[in-house]
């Protein structure tokens, strides 16, 4: 467990909490705290002072600082907890031979990419299970999203950037943004476990070709590149390629979780949360509804699931304090049915709106022969093509691994575009589902604004699209699904300027869903940052007795 980190980064609660990790793990436990026994017992908390639902970052800073102030916390979480061996003695499979623990209750995979040279030798056939990743599917949008104790740091690519403070200013005007810029983006950052990959390594190593030679070719467009932080552990990687350390980022790991490296939120806030002894954490455990008491506290009903799906239990849990972390669409989801089946009649009429994609769209770029980007790909991305400053047509692309394993000269990317587009959810009362309004034409201008730019690439390095990655049908640019879900409880609209939800006091939105659609770059260190500001607020006016 420890060899994912150096052990000098490692504070002595987050050594207590991954020691609670590992037995809860070792032993098949569902509910996961310091005092395993105790967290064991199948009825040990049904009532907490506070509750959290979701485990993703929102949850997982609500969590730490709670137990911090010394108030018990229950997280209740849907996924797993993934920290026990498969019998390949590995946590998570490979996003090349992927098995039942890469995908949320299906039977097949769904990759992002769904063909290579328009054959369809990249989705495989799988068990159900509660695996790792989930792809949530609207009419004419899907969501990726992470499940289980962790949420999307478990699968995401580790991005930690900080955004633009003029565009940071210019989605959140009623958040100081001094105060943001000089105290909660560098705490999130610390601990986050953000570092940096070393520049030299990074030009000599075979394992970013890929990358260099994306920056080339922006660069003979006029186009200015960035590094970008990242909170997987580059000492690590410089090992894994020195052959000193297990190989994940250098052995296509990511999608489907990361075996080594990746300071995924179950070794830095989670753990320190844990190591209170003050949290306690319940798996496998989706909480469908939410409903106030007379004594104005909430009562909240979870489904307890196994792991062929089945609901085992259906229980009630009661806190005074409820802490909403299930991310955009999970918090959405259930903010909306609360209002709109009468059990939480007040909430503003913005819940379920403000919803965006931050303007994602994924596409290849076929390179010359002589322009190799290399078998051998980290999976973690490094660089961007920063272009936020054109006025007219923003767009920040992150450039992307194609880990294959073999030469492909694909140099792909996943565009931020500045698309102002945004739609939101409404509740179908027939089959109690949420629908989501978001529409091709919404699409359109994300991929206008990617074309534009990519466009001016291949013109200036005499390249071509690939046009075999996303389907049979030819198609460019991949803007049916999003990484990036962002919206539907906004900040200062469904919520005061601090994620107090409006009309219910001791009710806050700590996620994914208090971003207006779009943040301009990858969002996690952003929901960091802005749910511990969030949480400083809360714990000093809020809970103070
Ligand atoms: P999130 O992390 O999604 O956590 C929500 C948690 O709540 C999940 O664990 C859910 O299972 C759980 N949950 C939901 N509903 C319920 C319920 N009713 N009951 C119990 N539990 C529930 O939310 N972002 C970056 O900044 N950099 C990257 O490099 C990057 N790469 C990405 C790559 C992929 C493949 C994906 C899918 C995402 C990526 N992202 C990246 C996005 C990032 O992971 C995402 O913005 C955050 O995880 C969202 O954080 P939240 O706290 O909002």
């Amino acid at each position: 467990m420890t060899s994912n980190l150096t052990q000098r980064q490692l504070t002595r609660r987050q050594i207590l909490g991954m020691a609670a990790l590992q037995t809860a793990a070792t032993l098949g436990f569902t509910r996961i705290g310091l005092d395993s026994a105790r967290a064991a017992q199948p009825d040990a908390v049904d009532t907490a002072p506070a509750i959290v639902i979701g485990s993703g970052y929102g949850g997982a800073v609500a969590a730490l600082r709670l137990a911090q102030a010394g108030i018990r916390t229950l997280v209740l979480e849907m996924g797993r907890l993934w920290n026990t061996p498969g019998p390949d003695g590995k946590i998570f499979c490979s996003t090349r031979t992927p098995d039942q623990r890469s995908m949320w209750f299906r039977t097949r995979t769904e990759a992002p990419l769904g063909t290579f040279l328009w054959l369809d030798v990249v989705n495989q056939d799988i068990g159900r299970y509660p695996g790792v990743l989930d792809r949530v599917h609207f009419a004419q949008m899907s969501v990726y999203v992470g499940r289980g104790v962790g949420g999307g740091s478990l699968v995401n690519g580790g991005m930690a950037v900080t955004p633009p403070r003029a565009y940071f200013a210019e989605q959140f005007p009623t958040v100081d943004a001094d105060e943001m810029y000089g105290t909660y983006f560098p705490r999130a950052r610390a601990a986050l476990g953000v570092n940096t990959v070393d520049p030299a390594w990074f030009e000599s190593t075979e394992w970013y070709r890929f990358t260099r030679v994306s920056r080339k070719h922006a660069e003979k467009t006029g186009l200015r590149t960035t590094f970008v932080p990242n909170v997987y552990d580059f000492g690590h990687m410089a090992r894994e390629a020195a052959g000193t350390a297990p190989k994940s980022a250098l052995a296509g790991e990511v999608i489907y979780g990361n075996n080594h490296g990746k300071r995924s939120l179950d070794k830095t806030y989670l753990a320190t949360a844990l190591g209170t002894g003050h949290v306690t954490i319940h798996t496998l455990e989706k909480v469908r509804a939410i409903s106030r008491a007379p004594d104005g506290s909430y009562v909240l009903t979870a489904d307890r699931v196994d792991e062929t799906g089945r609901v085992v239990e259906t229980k009630e849990y009661g806190c005074t304090y409820l802490f909403l972390g299930g991310g955009s669409l999970g918090t959405t989801e259930l903010l909306l049915r609360a209002r709109e089946t009468g059990t939480l009649p007040d909430l503003a009429p913005s819940v379920g709106a403000g919803w965006g994609t931050n303007g994602n769209v994924m596409l290849g770029r076929a390179n010359h022969l002589w322009d190799t980007v290399g078998a051998n790909q980290s999976t973690m991305p490094v660089m961007g093509i920063d272009d936020w400053a054109n006025a007219d047509n923003r767009v920040f692309a992150e450039i992307a691994p194609l880990p294959t394993g073999l030469e492909h000269w694909v140099s792909l990317y996943l565009a931020i575009t500045g698309n102002p587009e945004r739609a939101s959810f409404s509740y179908d009362t027939g089959s109690g589902e949420v629908r989501l309004g978001w529409t091709a034409a919404h699409s359109a201008l994300s991929v206008a604004m990617a074309r534009k730019l990519f466009d001016r690439i291949n013109a200036a390095n005499s390249t071509i699209y690939r046009y075999d990655l996303f389907g049979s049908s030819s198609k460019v640019f991949a803007d049916d699904f999003t990484y990036h879900p962002l919206g539907g409880c906004v900040l200062g609209r469904a919520t005061d300027d601090y994620g107090r939800v409006k009309g219910y006091p001791r009710l806050y939105v700590t996620d994914g869903s208090l971003v207006p659609g779009s943040i301009g770059v990858n969002p996690f260190v952003t929901i960091t940052a802005l749910a511990e500001r969030t949480m400083a607020r809360v714990l000093a006016e809020d809970t103070a007795p």
